[in-house]
């Protein structure tokens, strides 16, 4: 564990850092950051000028001119005086024009300076975190607003960052609290306080668990929501795989014939249905062959299984043959069976399977409904109610288990040290929620998945 005043006393002696914090694309304009100790002298430097605190967080017009006097461009800069800035520290912002031979111009120029270092990933918001600005919870949620890619994922990281989750998890935190003191009293002054009331432990136990229940079947969904589902299309050659992933991509990627055995390497296009982002993943057709080509390809579906979290399963309505499952493919992911081609009139899919058309569209709806409805019921969240932090829902599901450990060591009149203990890791896996207790390794794991310049 490291205590905050060493953390701030450790940024404080390193250096100024800075990014680029735009893609190195051309684009209309190329923004860079600076913070540090330095972030005024290079400005000044930069600039040519001097900045006045009349001209805090104002944006102003300069010629932004190289120690050798050639004038790069015209840009507009922003001076943030600490604490008043994101980073708590003395931050300038840069914009210039968005050609990649200026801003790589420019961050050269600035990183160059004396005690002027390029920024690491996410050590803007690092500094942030350090120097108070924001807890930790906030920075991640930041991270999940960066990486939100749906409209369902940035109204939950939204949701995460004004912070009303944390609130019911901190009152969950000050219940365990006030219960574990509870505890502690009858362990330690048993003449004072008296024994100990195990239904009463028992009942605090259960309005926990009560209050943590929503939050963690909602962050299940959050999860989903936060990583997406990922399905492989299989079954045997020209059943319609290729339509299907055309049809519900609205593109034209996969090809289509009518020659059993086209596709051999797999292709993927990611769809988004109710604020889920699906991805589908067409494959060889499976079947004894001989082609070596194809068998690579069926070799392909075994390492893609793996990483699948189910199947869709094309059958060809027209036809009565039915599809052997293949010992190779994951039995216990769920499997969506769909029988395809019911726009013909020989189709007689039997009940039990989805019956869709890859000409007309029929069915198309409900499959996409079935590929989401399967693993969640998006209808049923409250954004304002869940995580979709991976490593916090982990440590909430920590809690979780610790405070059911705590109630069933109570009923089984364990000795009250066990309840204690289990009280207390409750509440520590709490606060690892919030960050309010944190480790060097867990901040540079949070902080080295942020693009650099955030
Ligand atoms: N009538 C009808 N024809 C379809 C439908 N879906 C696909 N087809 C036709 O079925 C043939 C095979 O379609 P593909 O999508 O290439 O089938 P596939 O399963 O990807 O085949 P492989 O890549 O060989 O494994 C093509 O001629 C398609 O036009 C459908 O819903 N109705
Ligand atoms: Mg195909």
């Amino acid at each position: 564990m490291i205590d905050e005043l060493s953390c701030q006393k450790k940024v404080h002696s390193i250096k100024t850092i800075a990014a680029i914090a735009t893609p190195l694309i051309p684009s209309a304009i190329g923004i860079l950051r600076v913070s540090g100790p330095d972030a005024e002298h290079i400005a000044n430097r930069l600039f040519k000028t001097k900045i006045i605190p009349d001209n805090y967080r104002k944006m102003i017009t300069a010629n932004a001119i190289q120690d050798n006097g050639n004038l790069l461009d015209q840009c507009c800069y922003v001076f943030y005086k600490g604490p008043h800035s994101y980073t708590g520290e003395d931050v300038l912002e840069i914009f210039c024009h968005g050609s990649i031979y200026i801003v790589k111009e420019l961050i050269q120029t600035i990183t160059t300076m004396p005690d002027c270092v390029l920024a690491k990933n996410g050590e803007f918001t690092q500094r942030a975190f350090l120097n108070g600005k924001i807890p930790l919870s906030k920075a991640e949620a930041i991270l999940d607003i960066i990486e939100s890619n749906s409209e369902a994922s940035h109204k939950i990281a939204i949701n995460q960052y004004t912070g009303h989750v944390y609130e019911s998890i901190s009152n969950c935190r000050d219940h365990t609290m006030t219960l574990l003191q509870k505890v502690e009293a009858s362990l330690e002054f048993p003449d004072d306080v008296g024994g100990i009331n195990t239904e009463a432990v028992s009942k605090d136990c259960s309005e926990i668990i009560q209050s943590l229940t929503p939050i963690i079947n909602a962050s299940d969904y959050g999860s989903i929501v936060k990583k997406g589902l990922k399905y492989l299309i299989v079954g045997e050659p020209n059943v319609g795989k290729s339509s299907l992933l055309n049809k519900l991509s609205g593109e034209s990627r996969s090809i289509v014939s009518e020659t059993a055995g086209t596709t051999r390497d797999y292709i993927d296009i990611s769809i988004e249905y109710n604020g889920i982002i699906i991805t589908l993943i067409d494959t060889a057709g499976i079947r004894e062959t001989s082609s070596d080509i194809e068998k690579i390809g069926i070799e392909k579906i075994k390492e893609l299984s793996e990483l699948a979290d189910g199947y869709i399963l094309v059958t060809d309505g027209t036809s009565s043959k039915p599809f052997v499952w293949p010992h190779f493919l994951d039995q216990e992911k769920p499997i969506i069976n769909v029988r395809n081609k019911i726009d013909k009139p020989s189709n007689n899919y039997p009940n039990g399977s989805l019956g869709i058309s890859c000409v007309t569209g029929a069915g198309l709806t409900e499959l996409k409904e079935t590929l989401v409805h399967t693993f969640v019921d998006p209808s049923q969240y409250e954004p304002n109610h869940m995580l979709c932090n991976l490593r916090q829902i982990t440590a909430l599901n920590n809690a979780y288990s610790c405070i059911k450990k705590a109630q069933e060591h109570i009923e089984l009149k364990t000795t009250l040290d066990i309840v204690c203990i289990d009280l207390r890791d409750a509440i520590e896996a709490l606060s690892d929620i919030m960050g309010d207790s944190f480790t060097e390794e867990l901040l540079d794991g949070i902080f080295s998945k942020f693009c650099i310049g955030k």
